[in-house]
């Protein structure tokens, strides 16, 4: 099997301190947290911007001072948002793209997303693709729904995403697939050869999603964004503390864990 890839969402742009104290909301918590979590054994940090409050924005110069943080510090994979968060422009969403980062997510259709709508359209898929590829941006297929997949196939077909095919399979969010392993078997065996994946699993879900993957040769994203609880009732302490639980399971199953160099050779994306 190809080494571990694990994604670290730090913060996402839903969950707040009301639900956990350790959230980080400024361009320096946010790296910091980032950084632990690269010392853990992340390889790719899944970022959203915040204001001060918490706020979530997708501010092209909140994502730059998120950047530079990071980057002096680690070379981790840095991989914004490109969904930011309900209800928010195409516009607005765009706006991280033009720093051209190495890797941003593409959700590749529309779903319900707890008591709200994550709105996707063709014409906002497209225009977030085109971005992607003329800003030389490497998209990661979001898929919160089996159809979805589908509808980035259609791109690569197409020829709007070119390159290497790279997918995250979201699941359990309320609206979404959930998370269980027939599923993740039928995700897995639509896409293209060739492609890589991941899973984020959502609360109870991230660890055993992830322990599906680790044994099926798939990669895995842990971290706040999707699940702040070490066990039934216990918050983690941070998101270093996650990923360092996948790290041991991965050295148990002997599976080795890629360094961002690696990840960079296996997502076919440039060394920096
Ligand atoms: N916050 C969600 C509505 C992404 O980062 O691209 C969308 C999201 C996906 O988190
Ligand atoms: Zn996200």
């Amino acid at each position: 099997m190809d080494k571990l890839i694990i994604t670290a969402a730090v913060n996402g742009a839903e969950v707040t301190r009301e639900h956990h104290p350790n959230i980080p909301y400024t361009p320096e918590e946010v790296a910091d947290e980032v950084v632990k979590a690269y010392h853990a054994g992340a390889s790719i940090a899944h970022i959203h911007a915040r204001l001060d409050d918490g706020t979530p924005t997708q501010d092209r110069e909140r994502y730059a001072q998120i950047y530079h943080h990071i980057r002096k510090r680690c070379d981790i994979i840095v991989q914004v948002s490109t969904g930011g968060a309900v209800g928010m422009t195409l516009q607005e969403r765009m706006q991280p793209l033009l720093l051209q980062p190495e890797m941003a997510t593409l959700t590749t259709g529309t779903v319900n997303f707890g008591s709200g709508v994550f709105m996707n359209t063709p014409e906002d898929i497209k225009t977030l693709a085109e971005t992607m590829i003329r800003e030389k941006v490497q998209p990661e297929f979001e898929i919160f729904e089996m159809g979805m997949i589908n509808n980035a196939l259609h791109l690569l077909r197409d020829g709007i995403v070119e390159g290497h095919a790279h997918f995250d399979f979201v699941m359990g969010v309320p609206g979404g697939i959930p998370a269980t392993i027939h599923n993740l078997l039928a995700l897995v065996q639509n896409l293209p050869q060739g492609a890589t994946w991941t899973v984020a699993g959502i609360g109870r879900h991230q660890l055993p999603m992830a322990l599906h993957a680790l044994l099926m040769g798939g990669h895995v994203r842990v971290g706040f964004e999707d699940n702040i609880y070490f066990q039934k009732g216990v918050l983690a302490d941070s998101n270093a503390q996650l990923v360092e639980r996948v790290v041991r399971f991965a050295k148990e199953v002997g599976r080795e864990v890629a360094t961002p160099v690696e990840a960079r050779q296996l997502l076919n994306l440039k060394q920096i």
